[in-house]
């Protein structure tokens, strides 16, 4: 299987091993170069059971010499994302360690770089974290009100706040020191009810040793409700967050995230003449309700979840992407149990969820590798009493433009 033909982003055409399943099939793929990778893509496209059931990943410089497997797993879906660790190599090989009645085909595969070498994986994943297990973070800040002090902001509770205690005039900030350094590319500041305590602008700088911090290396403006800063992947230990606006209401955090999603500094797509179609109320002035950027008008399913309900989005022309954000804004138990992010270039042919999870808060992040598509279609997976509202919904895409980092 030459690398060129396994990564033309066609999901319609695949390899396929002709046979059912069997232990010690495989399939070897040529980089050409050696090349430094920490995670293999591999997805059925349209043959969707015929994903690796169980397989072990090798890789070897010389074609010949394989050593031990690097990753040994059981696939669960048509689209398998595998950590392999910091590897560095010009062959890949992937073995069958179990057999299937199903025939073994991969539409694209794919291998991408996500962390430094030997760096941490995500520090602390929102929403799931309690306070044991942070690890050892601390965060100060320029100035407190009262018993609503820094620690608030890590504590896992979103009723409990840290507050500035004044207006904001530019100047105020917060640092936060991760204990040891870790790989990260996402700070989250959730006000939890104070949505209008946010940050009107903020830069972001990092730090080894919250002495010498040098250029920004993100800024941008606030907005009301929970702030996703996202940066240009960064390995540090102290981050800190200076708020550069003016207004006069304090700022306020009532929960603090650092996260490594792999993806990067994001730019939110502008839904210019996209269509929204949904499995229920599907009129445009209902789905429409989605992308209007009014927190206060939302789609409903108007039905509890039962799994099988969807929305799909008509972008008008293909175009990279590789987060999307659910806000169920004030409906806050409406949120999809569970969902799965499936992509297309025709509407027909879609490929295996390039994403999908539980979801366990009125804020859902998906995230997957950068592709490229004109239908999006997000599948409700899960069973619940609560309908399955939206009253935003948000589409990003990688930001490689550099602004933000020349200013300090
Ligand atoms: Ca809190
Ligand atoms: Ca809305």
């Amino acid at each position: 299987m030459s690398w060129e033909a396994s990564t033309d982003n066609d999901l319609s055409t695949r390899w396929s091993s002709g046979q059912t399943q069997r232990a010690g099939e495989w399939l070897q793929v040529d980089l050409g170069s050696e090349q430094s990778f920490d995670t293999l893509f591999m997805n059925s496209g349209t043959s969707w059971g015929d994903y690796a059931r169980g397989y072990e990943v090798y890789v070897s410089n010389d074609g010949e010499n394989w050593g031990e497997a690097v990753f040994t797993g059981a696939g669960a879906s048509p689209s398998l994302a595998v950590s392999l660790g910091a590897q560095r190599a010009r062959f890949l090989k992937i073995m069958l360690t179990a057999p299937s009645d199903s025939w073994w085909s991969i539409a694209e595969i794919k291998l991408a770089r996500f962390g430094e070498p030997g760096s941490q994986p995500p520090v602390q994943e929102p929403g799931t974290d309690k306070p044991e297990d942070l690890p050892g973070w601390t965060v100060t800040a320029s100035s407190s009100a009262d018993e609503e002090r820094p620690s608030h902001m890590l504590d896992g509770d979103i009723h409990t706040r840290w507050t500035s205690g004044q207006p904001q005039a530019g100047g105020e900030w917060l640092e936060i020191d991760l204990g040891t350094a870790h790989t990260f590319d996402t700070v989250i500041l959730d006000p939890g009810g104070s949505t209008d305590d946010y940050p009107r602008s903020y830069k972001v700088y990092v730090s080894e040793d919250s002495q010498s911090w040098g250029d920004a290396v993100a800024s941008g403006a606030g907005e009301p409700g929970m702030l996703e800063m996202t940066l240009p992947p960064q390995t540090a230990r102290y981050i800190r967050i200076v708020q550069t606006g003016e207004s006069d209401k304090w700022w306020s955090v009532a929960e603090l995230s650092v996260v490594y999603y792999g993806i990067g500094k994001q730019r939110q797509l502008t839904p210019a003449d996209w269509v929204i179609s949904a499995s229920a109320n599907s009129d445009l002035s209902q789905t429409g309700a989605m992308l209007d950027g009014d927190m206060f008008t939302r789609w409903t399913s108007g039905a509890e979840q039962k799994g099988g309900e969807w929305i799909m989005l008509d972008l008008g022309e293909a175009t990279p992407l590789d987060k999307i954000v659910m806000d169920s804004g004030s409906s806050r138990d409406d949120y999809a149990r569970g969902y799965e992010v499936y992509l297309s270039s025709d509407a027909e042919n879609w490929s295996g969820p390039v994403a999908s999870g539980e979801g366990k808060g009125p804020i859902i992040t998906a995230v997957f590798p950068l592709q490229t598509a004109r239908y999006v279609k997000i599948v409700q997976t899960g069973e619940d009493l609560h309908w399955w509202s939206i009253s935003e919904l948000g589409l990003f895409t990688a930001d490689n433009d550099d602004h933000g980092s020349s200013d300090r």
